[in-house]
């Protein structure tokens, strides 16, 4: 039987098939493989004395660690206005994965009804220089909800972003049903509870949507140097024109990036971030 994983608590996977969903455990040999299932996998499985049992997993089309799902076509990268406060490094390092990944991501800022002063505008000025799309919502009022559901058709979303900041808000919004449960933020620490604990799959009318545990810091240390570049889609109209082929567009000369970034045409917060993603990576400092 073939099916899809739902979700995977304590060792159990739960499989959507054409008899229902069925509760499996994994195959010993994946362990040994070090190729463990994950939420989205398309699965075969077997019943052995009425326990399902994952025997193979099909190839992925995408794979992201973090969160741990695969074969989802794009990502909505959520992040609020306040409480808790946007994370400039947390949400450049979740566009750099998705790029990394072959993800395409939506930015969304959550919590607009929270917006207060001004300085959160570099942000949003920040992420409109990359070309990436920008919704803005109020989850808890549906505010800006239907231009999610638009982007829904067809694909299989993952939300991701840090604790607290709305995504099972928004995806109980989206359904219109109280789905996930959705917790307090704690107001001494300025940051969510993690409430949500394994991440879910949920089929809708016209695609489905994955619901994921928040986190606070992601490793993109195993990205290359020479493959950071294109992880920055503004930069790539600007690489081939470098002068010097194998360009980083760190401290050569005649870098076209560079230029870029002088004209005005690269965000210098994203180029700064670049540069000192850059050097973690020489240095093979982890973060
Ligand atoms: N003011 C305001 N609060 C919101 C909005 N959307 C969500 N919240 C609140 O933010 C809190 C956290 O929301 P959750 O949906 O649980 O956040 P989460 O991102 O799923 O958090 P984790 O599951 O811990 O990763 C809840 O108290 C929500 O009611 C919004 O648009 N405005
Ligand atoms: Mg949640
Ligand atoms: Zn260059």
């Amino acid at each position: 039987m073939r099916g899809t994983i739902m979700k995977g608590i304590g060792g159990f996977y739960y499989v959507n098939t054409d008899r229902g969903i069925i509760e499996c455990r994994a195959r010993g040999k994946f362990r040994y493989n070090g190729l463990s299932p994950m939420v989205g996998d398309e699965v075969e499985i077997k019943l052995e004395r009425d326990q399902g049992i994952i025997d193979e997993i099909c190839p992925r089309i995408s794979q992201l660690k973090r969160p741990a799902v695969a074969n989802v076509t794009q990502a909505l990268v959520v992040f609020a206005f306040n409480h808790p406060e946007i994370n400039e490094d947390l949400l450049n390092k979740f566009l750099i994965s998705c790029e990394f990944n072959n993800l395409k991501p939506i930015v969304c800022f959550n919590k607009l009804d929270l917006a207060d002063e001004e300085k959160k505008l570099d942000v949003i000025d920040m992420i409109r220089n990359t070309g990436y799309e920008v919704i803005f919502l109020k989850a808890k009022e549906g505010y800006g909800i239907y231009k999610v559901r638009e982007k829904l058709k067809d694909n299989i979303t993952v939300l991701c972003g840090p604790s607290g900041v709305g995504k099972s808000t928004i995806l109980n919004a989206i359904c219109g049903k109280e789905l996930m449960e959705t917790g307090q933020i704690s107001h001494k620490l300025n940051r969510g509870k993690h409430t949500t604990r394994h991440s879910e799959i949920i089929e809708l009318e016209n695609g489905f949507i994955v619901d994921t545990p928040g986190f606070s810091s992601l490793d993109i240390g195993h990205i290359t140097k020479d493959k950071l570049q294109y992880c920055f889609p503004e930069f790539i109209e600007f690489i081939g024109i470098c002068k010097f082929t194998g360009c980083v567009h760190h401290k050569e000369p005649d870098c076209a990036v560079k230029s870029a970034l002088y004209n005005d045409k690269i965000n210098k917060r994203r180029y700064d971030f670049y540069v000192k993603t850059l050097n973690e990576i020489s240095s093979k400092k982890k973060y």
